[in-house]
């Protein structure tokens, strides 16, 4: 039995399919961990959701920003935007089945045995990993409850600031959300910048979110996609960026999570 993680596949199939040869992934056996954004933008989606769902025994997802607003705009009944390339995903007679496909699969994971911990985006470096896992954990109610569509509304609001337990329940769902899915700086006071997509050198007056002492003593690698610019590099051992930009022209990264073996798609 082997583990695996997989950067984000943002409707990118073929590229998937050969990391996967290229293991001889063998779904009865082997698990994988997408580190999501499965969907948007790239040529295939729909190839990438039918493929995900028919192994779902085989895999589980760890929600991107991408995912999310698939989720959001399918129960607030909104369109796709043109440039995410979800039409085939909207008019497939399956769609239900991958969103509950979706919205069965959690926002982060851990894996005390591996050290490692699995978000799109991250982890708040202030979070314990016992936090982060409340955290996801009340989210994960939150899309999966009956008043999911709140959620969704409020989802897009300024980024909440201040002390989690002083927040709403709908601005404590956002705060935590963008902090999974969509963070890549934070400010010196430790607020997310959501608006910078560059590289870590591009920022100076902003730090990655990985960089930061804790991070540095920790024993858990900490397992992310979402920022493509990073290109995979880090330059810390247990801080794995798994986004190397497949959908823009890039490779798709595999890690073997024991191993650490990592394998990019030709
Ligand atoms: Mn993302």
């Amino acid at each position: 039995m082997a583990l695996y993680a997989v950067g984000d596949l943002q409707g990118c199939f073929a590229p998937l399919s050969r990391l996967l040869d290229m293991v001889a992934f063998n779904p009865s056996k082997d698990h994988l961990y997408l580190v999501g954004d499965v969907v948007a933008r790239g040529p295939d989606s729909l190839a990438c959701l039918e493929f995900l769902y028919h192994h779902r025994d085989a895999i589980t997802i760890t929600l991107g920003n991408h995912d999310l607003h698939l989720l959001a705009c399918t129960t607030l009944n909104r369109s796709p935007s043109p440039k995410d390339k979800l039409q085939a995903v909207f008019d497939s007679p399956k769609l239900p089945q991958y969103l509950d496909l979706l919205r069965a699969q959690p926002i982060a994971v851990h894996l005390p045995n591996y050290n490692s911990f699995i978000s799109h985006a991250g982890i708040h470096p202030t979070w314990s990993i016992q936090d982060a896992l409340k955290y996801a954990h009340f989210v994960e109610q939150c899309y999966r409850g009956k008043d999911a569509n709140e959620y969704y509304l409020n989802m897009y609001a300024k980024h909440p600031v201040g002390e989690l337990s002083m927040l709403s329940k709908h601005a404590r769902f956002t705060a935590i959300v963008n902090t999974f899915t969509r963070m890549r700086y934070l400010s010196t006071q430790g607020e997310l910048d959501l608006l910078n997509k560059g590289g870590t050198n591009d920022c100076p007056t902003l730090v990655p979110w990985f960089d930061c002492k804790r991070f540095k003593k920790s024993k858990t690698s900490f397992i992310f996609g979402h920022w493509a610019a990073l290109k995979g590099v880090t330059n810390m051992k247990n801080m794995i960026a798994l986004d190397t930009g497949c959908v823009w022209g890039g490779p798709m990264s595999m890690l073997n999570i024991a191993t650490n073996e990592q394998y990019l798609s030709k």
